[in-house]
This record gives structure tokens, sequence and C-alpha cells, in this order.
């Protein structure tokens, strides 16, 4: 049985982050309660990313907090990290799965509900479901789905969900009262000038949601 706890999930952004950096904005976020990190980087090569993945998992060794590698899927084996997510356009959930092995969680973004109802829960752990707003972060990000559409969503998934899109401290009630298992935000955290602080805010909104 895999146990994770998508609650409080940080995507880490390099340039959102470059002030503090991707693996101080992690180690911080981690002691403010996030539960699970993503290391998320477009521009960067499978070197990069071994670099930085082997940087981040130093830095949360004993922590209980999960590593998961966005799209790369040699980077995520390399650095054996706890899991890799895709997206519909990056290679698909069979062939990511027979890559990395059973044990790895397997996370796949979805943007509809004809998505989230084809998710493979033989191959899949966890989707990523949104944009639940609009973000600056994402520049091609699909329409945003609001809280109804994450509802919706959420319902047609066979696995666990994750809700994604512009989400804050604020929105926590919202994104539980959904059925989502959590929320994954870059800008509520990376970048902002406390990112300890920023993470505390969230954490404490998701201790108020009844079990
Ligand atoms: N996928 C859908 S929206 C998004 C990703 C990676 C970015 C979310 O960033 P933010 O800053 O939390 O809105
Ligand atoms: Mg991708």
């Amino acid at each position: 049985m895999k146990t994770f706890d998508l609650s409080l999930y940080l995507v880490l952004d390099p340039d959102l982050c470059a002030g503090t950096g991707m693996v101080e904005t992690a180690r911080l976020a981690v002691a403010g309660g996030a539960t699970m990190v993503q290391l998320r980087d477009k521009q960067a090569g499978t070197a990069r990313m071994i670099e930085t993945g082997h940087a981040l998992k130093q830095a949360l060794v004993g922590t209980g907090a999960l590593l998961v590698v966005n799209d790369d899927v040699e980077a995520a084996i390399a650095i054996a990290a706890d899991g890799l997510h895709i997206g519909q356009e990056d290679m698909n959930a069979r062939t990511a799965r027979s890559m990395i092995g059973p044990e790895m969680i397997l996370g796949l973004s979805v943007e509809t509900e004809a998505l989230a109802a084809a998710v493979d829960a033989d191959l899949v752990d966890y989707a990523g479901v949104g944009p639940v707003f609009a973000t600056p972060t994402k520049a091609d990000h699909k329409q945003p789905i609001g809280f109804d559409g994450l509802a919706r969503l959420v319902k047609a998934s066979p696995v666990p969900s994750v809700a994604i899109g512009g989400l804050k401290a604020d929105h926590v009630a919202e994104v539980f009262a959904a059925g989502a298992r959590g929320l994954a935000v870059v800008s509520a955290i990376c970048g902002t000038p406390d990112p300890e602080a920023a993470t505390r805010r969230i954490a404490a909104e998701i201790r108020k949601v009844p079990a």
C-alpha cells in the first residue's frame, strides 16, 4: 500500500524561487508543513534535474516529505525520487509506469472530466486537477475549472486528487469541500518573503478542515 499525503503540495518554479533558491524554499516549506515537493523546471536538462533533485533529496531527508520529479522520468529514476508527475502531453502513464516500476508514485495532470474519468488506477496514484483559477505561473494553462469543475473532476477520477492553479490559504476550505485531498501551490509559497510562514498559514487552514 502506498501512503502519501497530498494535503500541502509545493510545486517549485526556478524563476519564482530565484531569490531564495529552490532547495532552500523547499526546506523552509517543509519546515512549515509542506507534505510533498515537486521539482518542476521546464528549462533544465536531465543533468541539471538530477543535480537539483539530489540536493532536494538531501534537504528533505528525515522530514517525511516526499519528492516528486516533473516530466523527467530519467531524472526521477536516477535520484530514486518518491514520485514522478506527468502531464497529458508527456509520455503516457503505461510507459511511465513500466519505466519507474511498481513502487514509485505516479501523478497525472487532468484538465477535463473526460480525462479524469480516463485515469487508470492500476497505473496512476493521484491526479493533479486544474487549473482551478487562471494563473500567471503557467503560461499555457488550460481553461480554468473553478470549484464546481474541481468537484466534478475529483468525482470522475478513480484516484485521489490534488487541486492546482491560483490557490492560496483562503481557498483551503473550498478545495477540500470539493473532495480534493489537498492543494498544490507555486506562487503561494515560491518567491514570498517568508516561505516557511506562508506554508504555515496554509497548513493552519488545512488543520481546520473537518476530517
Ligand atoms: N499546472 C496547472 S496550474 C499550474 C501548474 C503547474 C501553476 C500553478 O501555480 P500557482 O502559482 O500556484 O497558481
Ligand atoms: Mg509535463
